[in-house]
């Protein structure tokens, strides 16, 4: 049976994808070979999944259903750029989301039990809010793009999260391909 790479996320508005891209426009120009993530692409990782049997994908429809269903919409605020793992030998650059209420946490910590309970893993790492902005794939000038990166305002936009989406992720030679496959929305029972 095929297996689907596959992750659970929020969707992030236009203006703050419009604002990340700006951002990489910026950047761009720096002699540094970066993975670019897609305005279009950019989301908030609740939990990556890896690869799921097919069959065990329904299933992850029906708790975040469940989850959906008993979450009312709420809200977060973007917040400054960060790097993984070190300003000195950044990886990953990303815009950090401020979760107010502990919402986000308290939602991503039901969906790891929920998923527990039907054999998933256990994310082992801190959970960390954040949107990737791109991925660093050289060395030279990597410290400068940090730098320049962490330095710079990232307007702060508040927005309503009021879906949970289970994504399928293929890996293209271009960039990954996101197909929802399942879309929850939050609706606390009145
Ligand atoms: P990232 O943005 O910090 O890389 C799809 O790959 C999503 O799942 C990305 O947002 C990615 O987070 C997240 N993710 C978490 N753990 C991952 C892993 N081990 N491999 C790939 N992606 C992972």
């Amino acid at each position: 049976m095929a297996a689907i790479r596959s992750f659970i996320c929020i969707d992030v508005p236009g203006e703050v994808k419009a604002a990340i891209e700006r951002v990489q426009a910026k950047l761009r120009r720096l002699p540094v070979e970066v993975s670019w993530t897609r305005p279009a692409n950019v989301h908030l990782t609740l939990k990556f999944l890896g690869e799921v049997e097919e069959a065990r994908l329904g299933r992850v429809g029906e708790v975040l259903d469940a989850i959906a269903r008993d979450c009312a919409p709420f809200e977060l605020v973007t917040d400054r750029g960060g790097v993984f793992p070190t300003a000195d030998r950044p990886r990953v650059l990303w815009i950090g989301v401020r979760d107010e209420r502990g919402l986000l946490r308290a939602l991503v910590a039901q969906v790891e039990d929920a998923l527990a309970q039907y054999g998933f893993a256990r994310e082992l790492r801190p959970f960390t809010a954040h949107l990737t902005v791109g991925r660093v794939r050289s060395e030279r000038s990597a410290r400068e793009l940090a730098r320049l990166f962490l330095a710079e305002e990232f307007p702060s936009h508040r927005f309503r999260v009021t879906h949970l989406i289970l994504m399928r992720s293929d890996l293209r030679p271009d960039g990954a391909l996101y197909t929802p496959l399942h879309i929850a929305p939050l609706q606390e029972r009145s």
